[in-house]
């Protein structure tokens, strides 16, 4: 592997396609994991005024709750996107707690998305599969896209139940629904809410604040995993693929590298020798027991190239090192606050 830049995604992504300067984004979900961190990156390509952020709360320029057609409606009408990413779901070891809430966010607010894509005019649809549309009858090393998705969970239930819808807009309506699945996404930038492959960012948030890691996963639980920046870089390769390379209309695979939590233990152990880990294993060992441990995917590699560059060792390294930088920023910030506020007490 070759060194690696952390200066940006849209630095590493190829010089500007035709389309660039023509697009303008909707992002849905934008204050999640992925969405914090693809907004600036679909910013720095298509420039900021042609990118709106919407979520239900939070910081967004545009408050937005998909599960409301006529709030979606209205909002695709004066935004006039060419292209929608649509982030917004409720992830799973959260839905698994309320599927109700799970099933109308991931499966209605995603139907409401596409039929109010359709009537705007919008082109293009970006939707996110994961590797929790398999189920424990998939083989569980080296699983090909190929592989039966009879998910377990209400979140992979509905993810697949995605898929095969922008299977059916792309044939019936002529709408370029794009769909990859993702494996756990790891990175320095955002905080993920609600996964069953959250443990993997905050074991190294627990290390560089020197407490000890309570692991919701048991020691050997392998999973396909991802850096965040490769899982950015990749997204925005392939919605800009040219239509004839997506020969996959249901998804495919996005795959990094395959991770245990005593494979995270032990990369952090060589950095931080008195890193302490327990196991204690919940619910969320259960869901993982039932996804693969790791992903084909040459489909993806050979239809519209791509190719992730971290693996375990260098994204621990990259982890480690940024959110140890920023919490050394925030002390140096406090220090700085006191020694202000001590000056202005002696000197009243
Ligand atoms: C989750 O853990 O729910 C997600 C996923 C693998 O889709 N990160």
């Amino acid at each position: 592997m070759g060194s690696i830049s952390d200066s940006g995604v849209a630095s590493e992504l190829e010089s500007e396609s035709t389309t660039c300067s023509r697009q303008r984004v909707l992002v849905t979900g934008c204050n999640g994991q992925i969405g914090q961190v693809l907004v600036p990156a679909l910013q720095a390509r298509y420039g900021e005024s042609n990118v709106f952020d919407s979520d239900m709360r939070g910081n967004a320029s545009i408050t937005l709750d998909v599960t409301d057609v006529a709030a979606l409606t209205a909002t695709l009408h004066r935004v006039q996107p060419t292209q929608i990413y649509h982030l917004a779901a409720v992830l799973s070891a959260t839905g698994e707690q309320d599927p109700v809430r799970a099933w109308q966010v991931n499966l209605n607010g995603y139907f409401n998305v596409l039929e109010a894509a359709v009537a705007c005019g919008v082109k293009q649809v970006f939707f996110p599969s994961t590797i929790a549309v398999y189920g424990p009858d998939a083989p569980r090393e080296a699983t090909p896209d190929s592989a039966p998705t009879r998910p377990t969970t209400i979140y992979g239930i509905a993810k697949a139940a995605g898929e095969n819808l922008a299977a059916w807009y792309r044939k019936k309506h002529d709408l370029d629904v794009r769909v990859l699945r993702y494996p756990g996404i790891i990175g320095w930038e955002s905080a993920p809410g609600g996964g069953t492959t959250d443990y993997a960012v905050e074991i190294f948030h627990a290390a560089i604040h020197g407490q000890d890691f309570k692991c919701p996963l048991g020691p050997d639980r392998a999973l396909p995993m991802l850096a965040m920046q490769d899982a950015i870089r990749g997204t925005i390769e392939f919605m800009e693929a040219a239509p004839e390379k997506i020969l996959q209309p249901s998804g495919y695979n996005l795959g990094g590298f395959s991770a245990a939590p005593m494979d995270f233990a032990a990369e952090i152990t060589r950095a931080i020798p008195n890193f302490k880990i327990d196991y204690a294993p919940d619910h969320r060992d259960s869901i993982a027991a039932s996804w693969p441990a790791g992903l084909d995917d040459s489909s993806a590699r050979r239809d519209w190239g791509w190719q992730p560059r971290y693996n375990l060792r260098t994204l621990s390294s990259a982890m480690l090192g940024h959110i140890g930088a920023a919490v050394a920023a925030s002390a140096a910030d406090s220090a700085c606050e006191a020694l202000g506020t001590a000056a202005a007490v002696n000197a009243a």
